[in-house]
């Protein structure tokens, strides 16, 4: 049966000619478009719904626009924009108490709705990915498309395959990632239409392609560093038959493994996206919004990630916990633990992978992985050790009676889980979260360039100036 898509908004017209499928041929007639073929590409499906959504910001806006939406304090200027409210991020948002929604959907309700791998128990990111996109849960068909479409996409230049061979072992591993990703520049489609000039209408279809080859080629850079810095440096290649995590876990070199190549489904699919303000989504859209392509404004947000209070915690955490191994041994009484907590806590140092800047409770991203632990590795000695930091740590933080928050972030978590498969190398382990963290800040990029998002710009004051905005004398 024939899909008939329409558009009822005379700003995308033109780009729908632009909409490609690697499986059909799509011809678009004036305000519809027909596919001989019964699934809907993520693309089709996008520029189905992106009119109703620009229309929904308009609406909103006319009715609505002058409506105050908040106060800001001067101590909230000074301290890092906290609960500033300012951003619009449509994939995901980030409730205090419960943790993150994708879509309205949360850990759980992603883990059971979205489609799995054949025989597999967690959700592919693909389906994560096209939830973000669309607001819609994306069929098992579609999926495996997707798997397809990025697998087909998957191949890198040769001069970044070198770049990154030259790379010293020891320039961290997010440094290598950043530096590939900024040199994917060389292929932005979205950086040669605007180079030629293009109509403003053009720019999330571009944007979308860039994305997509992005995504799919960040594993294969990311596992040539893996490879590079601590193995043999050969990277198998991509199966076109097989799904984005399971491509990933080979070219690692962990497909022996089912349960790895589990794990490496939920881990790229619940270190996506965590709302807009954090700092690797936030500065993704900020350099983004100055038109930059999807590599730049990516590469940018992954040197945030790279960052000791942000995504490199998760190196952090493993280090630490072996750290704390080495010293109290196979002692997990309570005792043991809370003294190294305190030691930890008293040379000035954070307890990593413990607070967040919104959560306040137990991160439902920590929960999953805390349950995928309990069903894999229920007696896996490092696990035991992060189960007891789990139930001591609260304690001792709030005692200590500085952090806002004194349970556990997702990346208390990851590690273990990690070492236990045998990628026990935790200074790559940010780069896992950057490739996950793509599939999460790409869509709003996309969302951004449909919806006209203009140049990003608050104001800022020099502290005299603040002084006399609220009538100090200094
Ligand atoms: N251990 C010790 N002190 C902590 C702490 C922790 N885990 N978390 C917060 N604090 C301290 C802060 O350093 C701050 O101290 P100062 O007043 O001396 O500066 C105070 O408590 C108040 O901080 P907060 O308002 O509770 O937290 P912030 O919003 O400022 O920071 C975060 C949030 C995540 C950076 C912080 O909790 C932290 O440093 N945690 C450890 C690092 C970590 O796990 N980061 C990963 C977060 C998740 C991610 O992005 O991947």
């Amino acid at each position: 049966m024939a899909t008939a898509l329409r558009f009822n908004n005379a700003a995308l017209r033109p780009v729908l000619s632009s909409v490609r499928s690697p499986a059909k041929t799509i011809a678009f007639n004036g305000l519809r478009c027909y596919s001989s073929a019964k699934t809907q590409t993520l693309k089709e499906s996008l520029a189905e719904k992106l009119p109703g959504e620009i229309e929904k910001i308009k609406k909103l806006r006319n009715g609505y626009g002058s409506k105050v939406v908040g106060e800001v304090t001067l101590d909230q200027v000074y301290g890092g924009a906290r609960g500033i409210k300012s951003l619009v991020w449509e994939g995901s948002v980030l409730d205090s108490e419960e943790g993150i929604r994708f879509r309205g959907k949360t850990i759980p309700e992603c883990q059971k709705l979205l489609p799995k791998a054949p025989g597999g128990e967690e959700p592919l990111p693909e389906g994560l990915f096209w939830l973000l996109l669309t607001g819609e849960v994306p069929s098992e068909q579609q999926v495996r498309e997707l798997s397809a479409e990025w697998a087909a996409r998957s191949d890198v230049p040769k001069f970044i395959e070198e770049l990154i061979d030259r790379c010293p072992n020891d320039l961290h591993p997010m440094a290598q990632f950043s530096l590939a990703v900024t040199a994917l520049e060389h292929e932005s489609a979205f950086a040669k239409a605007y180079a030629k000039g293009m109509p403003k209408s053009e720019y999330w279809s571009h944007t979308f392609e860039d994305s997509m080859d992005l995504i799919a080629k960040l594993p294969t850079i990311a596992a040539r560093i893996y490879r590079n810095v601590y193995k043999d440096g050969k990277v198998p290649a991509v199966q076109k038959d097989k799904d984005y995590a399971y491509n990933f876990a080979n070219q690692l070199g962990f497909s022996e493994n089912k349960d790895f190549i589990e794990l490496m489904r939920l881990y790229l699919t619940i270190h996506t996206d965590h709302e807009g303000g954090n700092v690797s989504a936030h500065t993704t859209h900020l350099v983004g919004s100055a038109l930059s392509s999807p590599m730049l404004s990516l590469s940018a947000g992954l040197n945030g990630l790279a960052g000791p209070l942000h995504g490199l915690a998760n190196q952090e955490v493993l280090n630490w916990l072996q750290k704390m191994k080495k010293q109290i041994g196979s002692d997990l009484g309570d005792k043991a633990i809370t003294d190294y907590l305190w030691s930890t806590l008293k040379s000035g140092q954070v307890v990593p992978g413990y607070g967040h800047a919104v959560l306040r409770k137990t991160d439902p991203r920590y929960v999953s992985q805390r349950e995928f632990a309990l069903r894999h590795l229920p007696d896996d000695p490092m696990f035991k050790l992060v189960s007891q930091v789990y139930k001591i740590a609260p304690g001792v933080l709030t005692e200590h009676g500085k952090t806002k928050n004194p349970f556990p972030n997702v990346d208390a978590h990851s590690g273990v889980l990690l070492q236990y498969y045998g990628l026990t190398e935790a200074s790559f382990y940010t780069v896992l979260f950057g490739v996950s963290r793509a599939i999460g800040v790409l869509p709003q990029l996309i969302i951004d360039r449909a919806v006209g998002a203009p140049i990003e710009r608050p104001k800022s004051f020099s502290t005299e100036a603040w002084a006399k905005l609220v009538g100090a004398t200094l």
